[in-house]
């Protein structure tokens, strides 16, 4: 599946729905393509890296010659961006930093499998340091805001309709309609889908940036989407400490420091969001200056990246319990993207209920991380279950597994790659 996906120097994130590179997916997919080619991996994640922007951001889609996209390149209007780099075709804005975690599970498996595959993992790793920590550094800096990363569109943070964003897509006032295609709506369900009211502000919030060149200062003056994005800044904690640990094994102290002090600063950030009555973490809205309290699989940041001893465990006694993936209509145990039991959950659409593989993939990991090995266990199985009639969904249904989206999802073979290898 990942082949037929494969155009040589990028895997599409999906056959037909997805003809690009996407960030964070690339990053996933690279953890998988590492346990069939070492090489195939590293040349995902150049791809990724010869995308980076001036600034340091490595954008969220780098588009193939495939039509049948929208937005697609001319439709971002990124050529007007001073920080766009001569040749590369990209959208304007980030998603979470995956990145430093593949390499690091990428080296992993090279050093595994020893020989070729070593010396081209830490030659690559060299080049890539470098990369990677101004990657790092802008998120940092120009999206850094109490310690935490703002966002500026739901799709940076990857959950691009989830709950969480609501009140903030509530307040992107669309000034004039816009006339545009929905090629998504050829290739899936409309009810599986964000509607055209939330593609009108999706688009509305790209002429904003536009506006400005997508200039990381002058941006924050006409956007009407500034939040802090919890989940996403959880991800940078465990990406810089991977980059400590590759720094540390390239012999590179002054990265490594730099790095390890990001994880401690961010990690402390995102604890300090902590709903004291519901225990989750949660995003800010920087334009109103108020916090945004609904409840979605983006409150486990603190689970993901641990820390406070307490905290962690009290998130990890909720996303184990009734409300969530211990909820007895769940078709499998697994964290669900919006609680069966939320006002807000519409379990067919997007990120507003459905169950996602990738995620699944996600909380594994971070258990195992952590040494909570049963739950990195009882996720893995059931993780597995769910993908058994090998339609590698992009999003399920949480009572009844229906396969919903895109079929064929890169990161979801990624998955099951990883669990079964
Ligand atoms: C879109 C590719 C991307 C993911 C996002 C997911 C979806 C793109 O697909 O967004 O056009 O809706 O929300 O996280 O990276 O798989």
């Amino acid at each position: 599946m990942l082949r037929d996906n494969d155009l040589g120097h990028m895997i599409k994130a999906g056959p037909s729905l997805y003809p690009h590179q996407w960030s964070w997916d690339a990053a996933f997919v690279a953890i998988g393509l590492a346990q069939l080619s070492v090489p195939r991996a590293i040349a995902e994640l150049r791809t990724v890296l010869a995308g980076q922007w001036r600034t340091g951001m490595l954008p969220h889609i780098i588009f193939s010659d495939e039509p049948g996209y929208f937005p697609d390149f001319d439709d971002w209007g990124t050529a007007v961006a001073p920080a766009l780099p001569a040749g590369v075709h990209s959208s304007g804005i980030c998603q979470p930093p995956v990145h430093a975690i593949a390499l690091e599970l990428v080296l992993q498996q090279a050093r595994r499998c020893g020989g070729e595959d070593l010396q081209v993992a830490e030659e690559f790793a060299a080049e890539a340091l470098r990369r990677l920590t101004r990657w790092h550094e802008w998120l940092s800096t120009a999206r850094g805001y109490a310690d935490v990363v703002e966002i500026h569109h739901g799709w940076e943070s990857g959950m691009d309709n989830s709950p969480r964003w609501d009140e903030v897509y509530a307040g992107v006032k669309v000034s004039r309609r816009l006339e545009f295609a929905r090629m998504d709506l050829n290739h899936a369900d409309a009810s599986e889908r964000p509607s055209d009211e939330e593609y009108q502000r999706y688009i509305t919030l790209i002429e904003q940036m536009k506006s400005v060149q997508f200039d990381d200062v002058r941006v924050k003056e006409v956007l009407d989407f500034r939040v802090t994005d919890v989940f996403m800044a959880a991800i940078l904690v465990l990406a810089a400490e991977s980059l400590t640990r590759i720094a540390e094994d390239l012999g590179q102290a002054d990265v490594a420091t730099t790095e390890r002090a990001r994880a401690e600063r961010t990690r402390a950030g995102v604890l300090a969001t902590i709903d004291p009555v519901t225990g989750l973490c949660r995003d800010f809205d920087i334009n109103a200056q108020r916090w945004l309290s609904t409840e979605s699989m983006g409150g486990f940041a603190a689970v993901l990246m641990g820390g406070d001893d307490a905290e962690t465990q009290r998130q990890r006694e909720i996303l184990l319990g009734e409300r969530w993936c211990g909820h007895p209509e769940m078709a499998f145990p697994l964290p669900p993207s919006v609680s069966l039991d939320s006002p807000q959950l519409r379990p067919r659409e997007y990120w507003r209920g459905p169950v996602w593989p990738v995620m699944n993939w996600l909380f594994a990991w971070t258990a195992l991380r952590s040494g909570h090995r049963e739950d990195a266990l009882a996720w893995r199985l059931a993780g597995l279950d769910q993908l058994r009639d090998l339609s590698f969904g992009e999003y399920y249904e949480p009572r009844t597994n229906e396969t919903l989206g895109s079929p064929q999802q890169s990161w979801s073979a990624m998955a099951a790659i990883d669990w079964l290898t």
